[in-house]
């Protein structure tokens, strides 16, 4: 490769990992990736990019060019068709979400019916809370019994004709009064999904404002129902995270173990992967077979939930799936659903890696399909190790590369436990965050979150923001791909604080043993962050909303349709909210005008744009100082950095 080429790939990503083996697959000419198509594609298509293109029925396709076809052959206009566009997004974002929030439901249902023997209820107290927040009797002491109620309570929660969706109630009074004057208040989760694509049927529903309003309330259903309910049942039953070390990027595959992956959202299967893995009898198989252990690693946000739990080794985020395999050190690659790419088949027929699909809900052409179901979840991860252990010996040293770079991090934490640490073991209270925003040690806090996308220098603006606010005394918390950014980083270990944090955010995180970027898990785990800013209402001093806390929402290099909901639940919950990219919508102006200004007058939230990460930190910074001015709080108390 030449040096101009590398000096290409640099712009790819800021992961010296990644590049590390990037540059080699480049100079194998069988060798794809997500940035080699991505650069075949261009320029792609513009219609698309606008989102004035509109092929939701059969007089179509149509695409808005001004002055010529103004609208489509229906009369639809270009705001119709990109809000009509936008909103179909968040019903797939939310329907992915809640579905994942669905099933977990369905194995908390069958553990305690004694159906599911490889599952039961590990955390008691977060029943107890959901059964509370669910207006359940939890006096008969009976585990199960309780555990079933709340599962009922919670499935129904997806099919409500009547009334809304209960943990929305979580949120602060003056946003529960707002969405309910506002008619936002979401109602069933699946009936929020089909009303949005009934809605965006030819010829419905064709004011662009009530377009956009109705994926407001699509999206709430997501992020204040599936979601919620999503998190809140998997900590039920696989256990609430608690602070724990664990290790990040490629380098954690190891040369002399059986390396074994897994990637995808749902943590049902690979929970009970861990512990298959941890089998002796599979483990007495591996050395057989001349390897010294097997090693369970993840990627994207089933790694995050087995990170969040276990400690378990997180081998990279969305961009680097094909990476890892093209490592040449993976002997299987476990996919359920959501951000896996269909190329995964292609780049493993190239290596010796074993690629197994595991959802009823998705197969991949030409790769091996080994169902999961609940009832046999055990024997079946048990089935998918020995295969990895049996294919290590396949391994071909002449195609291994095994960069080193790995980062130690710290995981885990929750809207709880955070401010355990905040407020001392005993003493579990946000006062200590409220009232360090109040006096000005920190300047406040923001969430960045999201994928990965070739259109954007791989983990860069993830990084490179976190670092801008963290200088500025911004407290960030994580999910997600962004998470798994910061951590190759080196931006979750307590000692960063110390050269990278402003002196407020570096004093508490001296004080408290935290780092200044808080894990705090995968894309569902965004629930936390909701809860997490309902908590510090609650605690007093910050205001009466959500939308009057000195906080913003980012996702820097956003890709998927989720994101997108997840988008719209923030902003629907209050919060500024910016992204590298606009949404696929700018070939409305008054669409736009909408998402980053009219929005606000309606839920006290809205979006903004900027693909630069130091500019966009800084927009978020200055959305801060405004809300701290607007509550009366002094200024910072150490001086902003540029
Ligand atoms: Fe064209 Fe209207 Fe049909 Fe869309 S709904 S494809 S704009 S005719
Ligand atoms: S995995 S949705 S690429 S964050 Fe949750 Fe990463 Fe985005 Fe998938």
């Amino acid at each position: 490769m030449s040096d101009n080429e590398k000096e290409e790939n640099i712009k790819k990503s800021a992961d010296p990992a990644s590049l590390e083996v990037l540059d080699l697959a480049e100079e194998d000419e069988d060798l794809q990736s997500a940035w080699s198509r991505y650069d075949d594609m261009q320029p792609q298509c513009q219609f698309g990019e606008d989102g004035v293109c509109c092929r939701i029925c059969n007089m179509g396709p149509c695409r808005i060019i001004p002055g010529k076809s103004d609208t489509g052959v229906c009369g639809a206009t270009a705001d119709t068709i990109a809000a009509r566009n936008l909103v179909r997004m968040i019903a797939a974002g939310a329907a992915a979400h809640s579905d994942h929030g669905r099933d977990v439901v369905h194995t908390l249902t069958e553990a305690i019916e004694g159906e599911d023997p490889d599952y039961e209820v590990k955390d008691y107290d977060k029943l107890k809370k959901l059964a509370r927040d669910f207006g359940v009797n939890e006096g008969n002491g009976k585990k199960d019994r309780l555990a079933k109620e709340v599962a009922d309570e919670s499935l129904a929660e997806f099919g409500r004709q009547e009334g809304d969706i209960t943990l929305t109630e979580r949120a602060p009074d003056e946003r529960y009064k707002l969405w309910k004057e506002e008619g936002l208040l979401p109602r069933g989760i699946d009936r929020e999904v089909v009303e949005t694509m009934h809605r965006t049927h030819m010829g419905v529903d064709t004011d662009y404002r009530h377009v956009l309003k109705q994926g407001l309330r699509c999206a709430l259903s997501d992020g204040w129902g599936g979601t919620m309910i999503a998190t809140d049942v998997q900590d039920v039953l696989f256990g609430t995270p608690e602070p724990l070390q664990a290790r990040v990027n490629l380098g954690v595959l190891e040369e002399d173990a059986v390396n074994l992956i897994v990637h995808g959202h749902e943590p049902a299967l690979s929970e009970v992967f861990v512990e298959a893995a941890r089998d002796p009898e599979l483990l007495e198989f591996a050395r057989e077979k001349g390897a010294e252990s097997i090693n369970v690693a993840g990627i994207c946000c089933t790694a995050n939930e087995i990170l969040m739990r276990h400690g378990i080794p997180v081998a990279g985020n969305f961009l680097q799936q094909e990476l890892a395999i093209m490592t040449g050190m993976v002997e299987l690659m476990m996919v359920d659903v959501q951000c896996i790419m269909p190329a995964l088949s292609d780049t493993a027929k190239n290596f010796h890696t074993d690629l197994i699909s595991t959802s009823p809900k998705a197969k991949f052409p030409g790769v091996e399909h080994k169902e999961f179901s609940e009832k046999n979840a055990l024997e079946t991860a048990k089935e998918i190790v020995k295969k990895g252990i049996d294919n290590f010996d396949n391994r071909n040293p002449e195609k291994q590369t095994l960069p080193d770079q790995k980062e130690d991090l710290i995981g885990g934490f929750t809207s709880e436990s955070v401010f355990d640490f905040l407020g001392g073991t005993y003493r579990s209270t946000y006062r200590p965050l409220n009232d360090a925003i109040i006096d000005g040690r920190l300047l406040g806090a923001a969430g960045v979150v999201g994928c990965n996308n070739p259109d954007t220098c791989h983990d860069y603006n993830h990084t490179e923001m976190a670092k801008e606010l963290i200088k500025n005394d911004v407290l960030v918390v994580s999910t997600g791909c962004s998470a798994i950014a910061d951590g190759k980083a080196g931006l979750m270990k307590p000692e960063v604080a110390f050269d990278l944090a402003g002196e407020g955010l570096e004093e508490i995180c001296r004080a408290v043993g935290i780092p200044p970027v808080l894990h705090l898990g995968s894309c569902v785990d965004n629930s936390r962050i909701l809860t997490l800013l309902s908590n510090m209402v609650a605690e007093g001093g910050l205001g009466d909303d959500i939308s009057d806390l000195p906080v913003a929402g980012a996702a820097p290099e956003w890709m998927s349709e989720k994101a997108v909901s997840i988008g719209f639940y923030f902003v629907a919950s209050g919060v500024y909210t910016l992204l590298n990219k606009p949404f696929p919508v700018t070939g409305s102006e008054k669409v736009m005008d909408y998402l980053t200004d009219d929005i606000e007058d309606l839920v006290g939230g809205k979006f903004a744009f900027e693909e630069d990460p130091k500019k966009a930190a800084h927009m978020m910074i200055d959305h801060i100082e405004t809300k701290r001015e607007e509550l009366g709080l002094k200024s910072a108390m150490y001086a902003k950095t540029s």
